[in-house]
């Protein structure tokens, strides 16, 4: 008998617009991810107004999966794929974001694509905004500043629901809802001036995804009671840098900003500490009068995470109750780094397992973990990308702890990037995760071939066994 529950989802993870590509293909409209540059290490990803000529726009042809789709899906099915999280772009659907009508080129697309999943038994888990508005409703209204948001995310995910309603029964509303805070250009598509006030503007847009959000998972039960629809949020495991009662008490505030979400998405409510939080800022949120109980009544059917390395807090920091400066900011001597400075801390994973089970007790799913890393194609042609099967067999031993020593319920797991794409952080290709290597390069020159790496033969076998052969 194995640990993981039989019909355990074993999967993987990507986001239309970092691997899609035909950014303006069969009536696509711009979307906000379609006007942020690329990035390299020495040169920041860029938002700008609309597409500037002669910069790189990775998302623009990116893997270029729309058009290569079913090469890819069968070798998802080829490791034994039991389900497979993506996201559908809401400005194929809807390209300026607020159209009387869908676009039937953009739907028909997500239909082919879930039932080429389905024809080898791959369930669809689809993110319903995954880093990206219609760039049309930036330019209307500010993106998630503004209300009038919540309408048309409801009428896009009316849409998509009664559409898919018997092809796809995982939904999750907002790819890392939290990460607001930390990225609002990325997560949400609000640039901030220098002479507004962050918090404000960023909670006030917060509080608007947060009532779409639960309007959506009402709306969609009222669609399809079978649906299972969840919230996604980045875990970032915090530890005190010492036992020093101030450390350890930052910790707790470093973490409890995260809280905040899924608290509201979990418990239908703010928490008494962050209602305090608003008041001791100055933040004042518009809210209608509606809203507590559409928070209530929309609460969520579980908790879709993604978890990739720890951090850790000490009272010397600046105060900062966004946490945003403490991610990656203090190095842990007991802890190696990825390339990009990501710290590999498995065990981390299983607290982050514990710590939400024990606050929520609703069924976890993991649906983001892996390690960003440059391959290396060896003469012989094979890629030995080892690296990443060493860190994924770490994560997915403390996973099992987790569920056969601490009784936590996980319902599945999807790697980060099961096909290489397009760093979100970064824009940069050389940022690797898949078990699948696409030629294409941060200059966005490549073949865009498919080649299996170790990892892709090391992942079958741990699908098969269902996690016991590591
Ligand atoms: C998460 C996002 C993903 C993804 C991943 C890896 O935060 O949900 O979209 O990209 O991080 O990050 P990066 O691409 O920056 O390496």
């Amino acid at each position: 008998m194995s640990t993981l529950q039989n019909n355990f989802l074993w999967g993987g993870a990507v986001a239309a617009n970092q691997c899609e590509g035909a950014y303006c293909a069969d009536g696509k409209g711009i979307s906000s991810a379609d006007c942020i540059t690329a990035g390299t290490v020495d040169k920041a990803r860029v938002y700008t107004d609309g597409i500037v000529a002669g910069e790189n726009y990775p998302s623009h042809e990116a893997i270029d999966f729309y058009h290569r789709y079913k090469e890819d899906i069968a070798m998802f099915a080829e490791m034994g794929f039991k389900c497979f999280r993506t996201s559908i772009s809401w400005s194929r659907i809807f390209p300026l974001g607020d159209e009387a009508e869908p676009n039937e080129k953009g739907l028909q697309f997500y239909d082919d694509l879930f039932d080429e999943c389905l024809k080898y038994g791959i369930q669809p888990v689809v993110t319903i905004s995954h880093y990206e508005t219609p760039y049309g409703l930036v330019q209307k209204c500010g993106s998630w500043r503004s209300r009038k948001m919540i309408d048309c995310y409801l009428k896009f995910c009316e849409t998509i629901f009664k559409r898919y309603q018997s092809k796809v029964k995982y939904w999750m509303t907002f790819n890392e809802i939290n990460v607001i805070i930390l990225h609002p250009v990325m997560a949400a598509g609000i640039r901030i001036g220098k002479d507004e006030n962050y918090n404000q503007v960023v909670y006030q847009a917060a509080h608007n995804m947060l009532v779409a959000s639960a309007k959506a998972v009402s709306l969609g039960h009222s669609i399809n009671p079978d649906f299972k629809i969840g919230m996604m949020m980045l875990y970032p495991t915090f530890y005190g840098e010492t036992c020093h009662p101030l450390d350890q008490l930052k910790c707790m505030e470093a973490i409890d900003c995260h809280y905040l979400f899924s608290d509201v998405q979990v418990r239908g409510e703010y928490s008494r500490k962050a209602l305090s939080f608003f008041r001791r800022n100055g933040i004042h949120l518009e809210m209608a009068t509606e809203d507590a109980l559409a928070l209530k009544d929309g609460t969520v059917d579980y908790i879709g995470f993604s978890y990739y390395n720890s951090n850790v807090a000490s009272h010397q920091m600046e105060k900062d109750m966004t946490g945003g400066n403490m991610l990656n900011a203090i190095k842990n001597p007991y802890l190696k780094a990825s390339d990009w400075g990501w710290t590999v801390d498995p065990v981390g994973l299983r607290i982050a397992l514990n710590n939400l089970y024990d606050r929520y007790q609703l069924p976890l799913f993991i649906v983001e973990n892996g390690l960003g890393a440059v391959d290396k194609i060896e003469a012989d042609g094979t890629i030995q990308d080892d690296y990443r099967i060493a860190y994924l067999r770490e994560h997915i031993k403390q996973m099992k702890l987790a569920v056969g020593e601490d009784g936590v319920e996980l319902i599945g797991y999807t790697p980060w990037g099961c096909i290489d794409l397009v760093s979100a952080g970064t824009g940069e290709m050389k940022k690797r995760y898949g078990f699948i290597y696409v030629d294409k390069d941060n200059e966005g020159k490549g073949s865009l071939n498919r080649k299996k790496k170790a990892s892709f033969d090391w992942y079958k076998k741990v699908i098969a066994s269902n996690g016991e052969d590591l």
